[in-house]
C-alpha cells in the first residue's frame, strides 16, 4: 500500500514512483521538446475538413502567430482571450501566446455578453480571438465597460476587427526570446471553485508542465500515449480537461489530436472510424450516447483502445454497458479540477504496465503528488475506506485566483494543501472513490455552473427576496440547477416567468431546470444558506 504517515497526517502517493520533472521549461519548450523526431508526424487533424498540420507546420505556424501578436503589441505578462470552438487557431494562438510569455484565458463562445462582461473586466484582456457571430457581444462590452482590446476573428472580420492573418502571417524570424520563469502565468481558465462567482485560476508554465508530466512522462506512465496514437478532441478545449489530457499531453507524446469543433453523435461516429481514433477523452453524456445509441452499431469503432471518462461521476452501469459496446478499449476515469492544476488522479489501467482498477474508481492520485482525506469535522487525515475531503498537494496545483487572497487562502492551506470540495475514500487497493461533493458547484454534464451566479441573478429581481440553487439529480446531466425561491410581493410571479428572466443571461447549461416557491430560505446563524437541507428538500419531493 501506497500510505505513509508523515507530522500527523496520513499521506497517500501513486503506486508509480516519483519521476524527475521537466518543468523548469515554459510550456512551449516542454510540449514540443521532441519536435526533431516528429517534424513530419500528424498534429491537428481538422474533423470539418480533413486538414492536417504537422508537428512541424503546427510549431512554425505557432511561431508565426507569436510574432504577429507581438508586433500588436501583446507583451509578456498580456492576458489574450481565445473564445473559440475548438479549431487549429485555437491551438496554435495558445502556444504563440505561450511563446511570448503572454496568458491565455479561455472561455465559451456561448457565453452571454453579461458573462463574457464578467471574465474581460478581472483578466484586462488585450487581444480577443474569436469568430464574427461572436463580436456583437463583445462589442456591447466595449460600450458598457473600460476596455482597451483588439478583436481578431479567423472568419471575414466585422468592422473595427482584424482578419487572423493579421497574427498568422507574423514573420517568425523576428521573434524575440522572452525570459519565462517556471512560476510564470500560461493559463487562466475561469472556475468557482468551492464557492461563489468564477474567479480566474493562475495556471503557470510550471502547473501545467508538470501535471502533463504526472500523467504521460516516465519509463512508466500513467498514461501511456505514443507518436501512433490519434486522440479524439471533442471537448472543449476552453474547459482545462480537454486543454491539458487531450492537448497538452497529446503534443508531448507527439500523438495527433482530432479536433471537433461541436459534438453530434453522427459525425462522431464518422470521424472516428475514418480517422482511427485509438483514444477518446470523454464526459459521461458522451459515455451514454456512445453506450446507448443505436446508430453507434453501424460504424466500425474498433480502433479505439482507450477511453477516458471525467469531469464528472461515472456511474458503474454505464462504463460496463460502453464496455459492451467496444469491448476492446480499456475503460477507465481521470478525476480533475480546474484549480488542481487539473489532474489529481487517473486510472492506472491507462499505463504502460497497466494495473487491474475496478469500475467506477477515478483512478489513484498522480505520481510526484500527495494526497490525503480529511475529516471534516476533526480536521484530521483518514485512512483507508473512510470518506472525507480530498485534499492534494503538489507542484502542478494552480499559483492561486487572480486577484483574489481570500479565495485563494481558503482553498490552498499554509502547507500547501488544495482542498478541493469533494467527498471521497481511498479503497484497499489505492483507487480514489468520489461519493458526494460539499462545495457549492453544480455540474451540468461536466460543465461548471456555480450556484452564487444564479443566486445574484435571482434576486435581482424585483419580486424575488431571496432564492438558493442547488442541484438536482438528472440522468441524461448527471445533474440540473433548480432554484428555490422567496417571492417578495404577494404571489404573482410564475416558476416560467422566473426562468425565463434566468435563461435569458445565462448560457444554456446554467438554465434553471425547476423552480420551488417557499417562505424562507434554510441559512445557519452566520446567514450560509443550508444547502443540504435543500438537497434533502429536493430528494423527499422527488421521491414523493
Ligand atoms: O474545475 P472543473 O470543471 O474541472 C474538471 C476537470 C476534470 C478533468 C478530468 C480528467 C482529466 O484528465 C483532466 O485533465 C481534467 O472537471 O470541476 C471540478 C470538479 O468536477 C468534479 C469534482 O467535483 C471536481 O472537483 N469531477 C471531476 N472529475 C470527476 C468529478 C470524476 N471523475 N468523478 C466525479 N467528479
Amino acid at each position: 500500500n501506497s500510505i505513509i504517515s508523515s507530522q500527523n497526517n496520513l499521506i497517500f502517493k501513486s503506486k508509480l514512483p516519483d519521476i524527475p520533472l521537466s518543468n523548469h521549461l515554459p510550456l512551449h519548450t516542454y510540449c514540443f521538446e521532441k519536435l526533431p523526431e516528429i517534424t513530419d508526424r500528424p498534429c491537428l487533424i481538422v474533423a470539418s475538413t480533413g486538414k492536417i498540420y504537422t508537428y512541424g507546420e503546427a510549431h512554425l505556424l505557432s511561431r508565426k502567430i507569436a510574432a504577429g501578436m507581438s508586433k500588436l503589441g501583446i507583451q509578456k505578462g498580456d492576458v489574450i482571450m481565445i473564445l473559440l470552438q475548438n479549431s487549429a487557431e485555437f491551438v496554435l494562438s495558445f502556444i504563440a501566446a505561450s511563446m511570448i510569455g503572454a496568458v491565455a484565458t479561455t472561455a465559451n463562445p456561448f457565453y452571454t455578453a453579461a458573462e463574457l462582461f464578467k471574465q474581460l473586466t478581472v483578466c484586462k484582456t488585450k487581444l480577443i480571438i474569436t469568430q464574427a457571430m461572436y463580436v456583437d457581444k463583445l462589442k456591447q462590452n466595449e460600450e458598457n465597460g473600460e476596455f482597451d482590446f483588439k478583436i481578431i476573428t479567423v472568419d471575414e472580420p466585422p468592422v473595427n476587427c482584424l482578419h487572423f492573418s493579421v497574427i498568422s502571417e507574423g514573420n517568425e524570424e523576428e521573434l524575440l526570446e522572452v525570459e519565462i520563469d517556471p512560476e510564470d502565468a500560461v493559463a487562466l481558465p475561469f472556475s468557482s471553485g468551492t464557492t461563489g462567482l468564477p474567479k480566474g485560476v493562475i495556471l503557470t508554465h510550471k502547473s501545467l508542465t508538470t501535471s502533463v508530466a504526472q500523467q504521460v512522462d516516465g519509463e512508466n506512465p500513467n498514461l501511456y500515449l505514443t507518436t501512433e496514437d490519434v486522440l479524439l478532441c471533442v471537448l472543449p478545449l476552453f474547459h482545462i480537461f480537454s486543454l491539458n489530457s487531450v492537448l497538452l499531453c497529446a503534443l508531448r507524446a507527439g500523438s495527433a489530436v482530432l479536433l471537433m469543433h461541436k459534438f453530434e453523435i453522427g459525425t462522431l461516429l464518422d470521424v472516428i472510424q475514418k480517422h482511427r481514433v485509438t483514444v477518446a477523452m470523454v464526459v459521461p453524456p458522451l459515455v451514454l450516447a456512445l453506450a446507448k445509441n443505436p446508430s453507434v452499431a453501424e460504424f466500425d469503432l474498433s480502433s479505439i483502445r482507450l477511453v477516458l471518462s471525467g469531469a464528472a461521476p461515472l456511474g458503474k452501469e454505464l462504463e460496463e454497458a460502453l464496455h459492451n459496446r467496444i469491448p476492446q478499449a480499456v475503460l477507465g476515469q481521470g478525476y480533475g479540477m480546474t484549480e488542481a492544476g487539473p489532474v489529481l488522479s487517473m486510472s492506472l489501467s491507462f499505463a504502460k504496465q497497466p494495473l487491474p482498477t475496478k469500475s467506477g474508481s477515478c483512478g489513484t492520485v498522480v505520481r510526484n503528488a500527495e494526497l490525503k482525506v480529511l475529516d471534516p469535522e476533526t480536521g484530521h487525515s483518514l485512512g483507508y475506506n473512510q470518506p472525507g475531503e480530498i485534499c492534494i498537494r503538489g507542484q502542478q496545483i494552480m499559483k492561486g485566483y487572480l486577484n483574489d487572497e481570500n479565495a485563494t487562502k481558503t482553498t490552498i492551506d499554509e502547507e500547501g494543501w488544495l482542498h478541493t470540495g469533494d467527498v471521497g475514500y481511498i479503497d484497499d487497493d489505492d483507487e480514489i472513490f468520489i461519493v458526494d461533493r460539499v462545495k457549492e458547484l453544480i455540474k451540468f454534464k461536466g460543465f461548471q455552473v456555480p450556484p452564487a451566479e444564479l443566486e445574484g441573478l435571482l434576486v435581482s429581481h424585483p419580486s424575488i427576496a431571496d432564492a438558493a440553487v442547488v442541484p438536482q439529480k438528472d440522468v441524461a446531466a448527471g445533474e440540473v440547477p433548480v432554484a428555490f425561491v422567496v417571492r417578495s410581493n404577494g404571489f404573482d410571479l410564475t416558476e416560467e416567468a422566473v426562468k425565463e428572466f434566468i435563461s435569458k443571461q445565462v448560457v444554456f447549461y446554467k438554465r434553471l431546470h425547476k423552480v420551488y416557491f417557499i417562505h424562507a430560505i434554510p441559512k445557519s446563524p452566520a446567514g450560509k444558506i443550508l444547502r443540504k437541507d435543500l438537497r434533502a428538500k429536493l430528494e423527499n419531493a422527488t421521491q414523493t
